[in-house]
């Protein structure tokens, strides 16, 4: 990774930030790949290095692009690319090698060793921003590079996870939301519970287990999902395992298969993004792929219920009702009716969702919401990054600078990279020096608006009695032009 040198017309604080986000992801770097956290996420993950090819491509385009076509090493020849990628480091990452012997059944393009799910697809979305930043031959070189292994990754999942054709992908593993412990994944995997953390559980002594978890060695127990939950979802992995990781074994096991609202949101913008690439390539998608494409655009629409959109269940074709974050990610999908996004703004602005920071991962009033507990309730930065986007591409420009002034606050208030934070009070929480909140730091802090977001931080802040943004008080409404802001 180069140095990355000063943005000049960064207020000297904000350069501090800055460079803070810098050392997180220079000091996660592992030559063309980037570990999410030095010590809970020592491996390669999917989604992260997406995030965090958004974040370095401000500082070095091609190490960007590098960690982008980096994720093909871990390809399998179905054509799925994994969640994980290991690393060659002693394994103490709690859901290692050992645990999904995956070298039994494949071999990865690279030989490497891999868990056997895949994460929600944001390599598209990576490859358009990181080849924005490139010249216009690196760009394409870079995209003829990605298109192939990108084009059977999009195959994958429209076929070996759409079997039936009904135009959504259905996930074998909470794992491959990326969002854990969220409520409808952690309702639909209780009936595979293994029986000792059962009894354990009506004995009331199911802390008995914490002793065995590793990951709470690094983070504290009750910021992750509890060791139940987590023993559980072992339980997924070893059912997987057994079927060989193939969904028409899967789908004879107990296994909770999904239609993922937000995985399902995030291919279909991926695929948008594809046949951008594509075109600008010069290369021709597969009919097929493309009619999946449409059929998966289409589809999102029977996850809408009355006022928000839900995950379903492969099995029952039930919506799973349990509201989350997740149902406004179809703002980012680009599938949302306009007579419905004011409705989807407010419910993402109001106290239910923005306590006092937002836009929270589980809603407040719910039973499940635990403000530092993983995906129950903390805000995560990722995805208040979907969610900006989206709005601003529906010209909601002014509700996404709330958002984006509001992650700045919540980063700025530590100057530190947490990987989630509290909605009720903004302390940081999870693992620190995660990479993904570094990465979009600086997207955000390269932001031309960023005079505009800094202004709507120093607001926000006064209002809650906060210190807020460093520098924000320099980019006032009235010492700037006006923004376009259709918002
Ligand atoms: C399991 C790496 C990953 C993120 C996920 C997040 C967490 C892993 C874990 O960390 O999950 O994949 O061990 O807890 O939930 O979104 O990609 O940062």
């Amino acid at each position: 990774m180069s140095t990355g040198t000063s943005v000049p017309t960064l207020p000297s604080d904000l350069q501090d930030l800055r460079a803070t986000a810098l050392e997180v992801l220079r000091g996660n770097d592992l030559g063309d790949v980037t570990r999410p956290s030095p010590t809970l996420y020592p491996h390669q993950w999917l989604w992260d290095s997406c995030f965090i090819a958004i974040g370095l491509r401000h500082v070095d385009p091609a190490r960007a692009a590098a960690e982008v076509l980096s994720l093909l090493r871990g390809q399998w020849p179905n054509g799925m690319i994994p969640h994980v990628i290991f690393a060659e480091v002693d394994d103490f990452y709690h859901a290692g090698p050992q645990r999904w012997r995956c070298d039994r059944y494949v071999v990865t393009a690279s030989g490497a060793q891999s868990t056997g799910i895949t994460q929600p697809p944001m390599i598209a979305e990576a490859a358009v921003r990181v080849g924005e930043m490139l010249d216009p031959k690196a760009r394409i070189d870079f995209y003829r590079a990605l298109l192939p292994g990108l084009i059977r990754f999009h195959e994958f999942l429209h076929t070996e996870r759409d079997p039936d054709d009904e135009g959504l992908v259905t996930l074998v593993h909470s794992w491959e939301s990326g969002m854990d412990n969220t409520p409808p994944w952690m309702e639909a995997t209780l009936p595979i519970t293994p029986r000792r953390v059962k009894v354990l559980r009506r004995l009331g002594t199911a802390e008995a287990l914490d002793a065995l978890r590793r990951d709470a060695k690094e983070v504290p127990a009750e910021e992750r999902l509890t060791s139940a939950d987590l023993f559980t979802l072992y339980r997924v992995v070893r059912e997987l395992r057994r079927s060989c990781y193939s969904f028409r074994n899967i789908r004879e096991t107990e296994v909770p298969l999904v239609q993922d609202v937000a995985f399902n949101a995030i291919l279909v913008r991926a695929n948008d993004h594809l046949v951008e690439i594509a075109a600008e390539a010069g290369v021709k998608l597969p009919k097929r792929l493309t009619r999946s494409m449409r059929r998966c655009r289409e589809a999102m629409e029977q996850l809408w219920s009355q006022s928000t959109y839900f995950s379903r269940d492969f099995r029952t074709g039930e919506l799973l009702r349990h509201e989350t974050v997740g149902g406004f990610l179809p703002l980012y999908a680009g599938v949302v009716p306009e007579e419905r996004i004011d409705g989807l703004v407010k419910a993402m602005t109001s106290p239910r969702y923005w306590p006092r920071y937002g836009v929270a991962s589980v809603p407040a009033d719910d039973p499940a919401f635990l403000p530092r507990c993983y995906w129950q309730g903390p805000v995560w930065v990722n995805i208040n990054w979907l969610l900006a986007d989206g709005l601003e591409r529906y010209g909601r420009l002014e509700a996404a600078r709330e958002l984006r002034a509001n992650v700045l606050n919540l980063i700025s208030s530590s100057g530190q990279m947490f990987e989630y934070y509290s909605p009720l009070d903004g302390t940081g929480a999870g693992s620190n020096s995660f990479s993904w909140t570094a990465a979009l730091l600086l997207d955000l802090l390269a932001r031309p608006d960023l005079p505009e977001i800094q202004a709507v931080a120093a607001r926000a802040a006064d209002r809650l009695g906060t210190t807020g943004v460093p520098g924000a008080r320099r980019a006032t409404d009235e010492d700037r032009p006006a923004a376009a802001d259709a918002g």
